[in-house]
């Protein structure tokens, strides 16, 4: 296997844990390179569960190396957390086998409050477009800092002096905001004491990760990229201001963990036999009646993170050719297709039509323009059989294995990987 890079084609949750930890199996180093404990990754390995959020989905597979990258925004509490609990389910977690960023940003209690604040005034609000949905972790107003060149770095915890300048610069922007938005202000001795209280813990994981990953490219290492959230929640490319902080597509992986755009390899795209998305935004293909609400039970659609109801809906065939186009993605991972057993029939959205009855081939950036377009359906016949835990192409149904090539012709690109559970095994390498 040459390098491979894992990124979402839709909104998030198509099961890229799920692909990245069987994907693992063929690598020697996994890295995250955007996002932080926004992320929920599951993994299901001999019946038992794994909720992952900034580690890696490589680090339950002994004698692999994981590494977050400089691109991810890492909550220092959330990630020892994180670690203790995976360490309670008999994962092995130290330092020999987790390597972190030492220029990556800091998640710190300021930015969850902020991005709380912000969305209940948004909700509050009379006018403007309500909450962006975020999980409120504090990913938006990490990412603004580390752009604005005030982020406190993991690097930073080494130093008391340079972390207390940095803390400084950081309220002089924060404090001034909270005045404004009536948030009490920020102690900057107190928070200098927990960032240094916890500095021992996190510090011994912390590298530069550029120059490891430059040596095991040099030694012909394989290195998994793992992408968390889609390309319809990327910064630029998504359905914007409904999107995530950072660029959830493959070129991320170049800038966000310090090795060359060479080295991202294949770009697997994954996504769901249907349609997710959880949080406000567009959503051309939901469902609102009982078909939607079927797919939401079988599916078990719910936030890993924040328990939220997931919004469910047909396969949009429009959104995911523009996600292989923008992504660069080579082949599709299609998860999922069990949820659609037994269902009368299926539809797929091949185009969009405006109100003056133009077809489009493309979701429009604008959201004047996004509100003004219907999806045009293809139907399809379902299947009565079950497809759950078929592990080859010959096990499908015909039904499910025309609606899987139809998927191919309409998004231009070919399916490469199938699965039909949750569990790491009950997966198809289509030949
Ligand atoms: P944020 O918190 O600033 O990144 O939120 C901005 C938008 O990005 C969406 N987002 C996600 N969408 C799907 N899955 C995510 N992870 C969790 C999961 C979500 C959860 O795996 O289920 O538990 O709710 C994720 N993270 C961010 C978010 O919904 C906003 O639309
Ligand atoms: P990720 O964020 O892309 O890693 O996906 P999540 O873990 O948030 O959500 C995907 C959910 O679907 C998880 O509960 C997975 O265990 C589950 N899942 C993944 N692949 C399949 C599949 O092929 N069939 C079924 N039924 N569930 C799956
Ligand atoms: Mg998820």
């Amino acid at each position: 296997m040459s390098n491979v890079t894992v990124i979402g084609a839709q909104w998030g949750d198509e099961g890229k844990g799920k692909i990245v930890d069987w994907l693992s199996k063929r690598a020697d180093v996994v890295v995250r390179f955007q996002g932080g404990h926004n992320a929920g990754h599951t993994l299901v390995i001999d019946g038992k569960t794994y909720k992952l959020s900034l580690l890696p989905s490589g680090v339950v597979r002994t004698g692999k190396l994981s590494i977050i990258g400089n691109g991810v925004v890492i909550d220092p509490w959330a990630l020892l957390k994180e670690i203790e609990t995976v360490r309670g389910q008999g994962v092995t977690v130290g330092t020999e086998t987790l390597r972190i960023a030492e220029n990556a940003a800091l998640i710190l209690p300021l930015h969850g409050e902020l991005d709380r604040a912000r969305e209940t005034a948004r909700e509050q609000s009379d006018d403007g477009y309500g909450k962006i949905g975020t999980t409120g972790r504090g990913i938006g107003p990490a990412y603004e800092d580390k752009v604005a060149r005030r982020a406190v770095r993991l690097c930073d915890l080494g130093d008391q002096e340079n972390l207390r300048l940095k803390i400084h610069e950081l309220l002089l922007h924060h404090n001034a905001l909270r005045r404004g938005l009536g948030i009490e202000e920020v102690d900057g001795a107190k928070l200098l004491a927990e960032l240094l209280a916890i500095a021992p813990r996190i510090l011994p994981f912390a590298e530069p990760i550029w120059l490891r990953l430059s040596e095991l490219k040099k030694a012909g290492r394989r290195i998994l990229f793992e992408g968390a959230q889609g390309t319809m929640l990327d910064v630029d490319h998504g359905t914007y201001p409904f999107v995530t902080s950072s660029n959830t597509v493959a070129g991320g992986a170049a800038t966000g963990s310090g090795l060359g755009p060479d080295s991202v390899g294949y770009v697997l795209g994954i996504c769901k036999a249907y349609t997710t998305r959880v949080g406000s935004g567009p959503f051309p293909t939901e469902l609102f009646d009982e078909v939607g609400k079927g797919i939401a039970e079988r599916g078990h659609e719910f936030g890993v993170v924040t328990g939220r109801p997931r919004r469910c809906g047909w396969f949009d065939a429009v959104l995911v050719r523009q996600a292989v186009k923008i992504g660069g993605i080579n082949g599709l991972a299609l998860t999922k297709l069990d949820i659609l057993d037994g269902m009368e029939s299926i539809k797929v959205c091949t185009a969009y039509k405006r109100r003056d009855g133009a077809m489009l081939q493309h979701f429009p950036a604008s959201l004047a323009a996004q509100a003004e377009i219907q999806p045009v359906y293809e139907e399809f016949a379902g299947w009565s059989e079950s497809t759950r835990g078929a592990r080859s192409f010959a096990d499908l149904p015909a039904n499910a294995i025309k609606y899987v090539k139809r998927v191919e012709e309409l998004v231009e690109c070919p399916v490469a990987l199938l699965s039909t559970s949750p569990d790491r095994e009950d997966t198809i390498l289509v030949t």
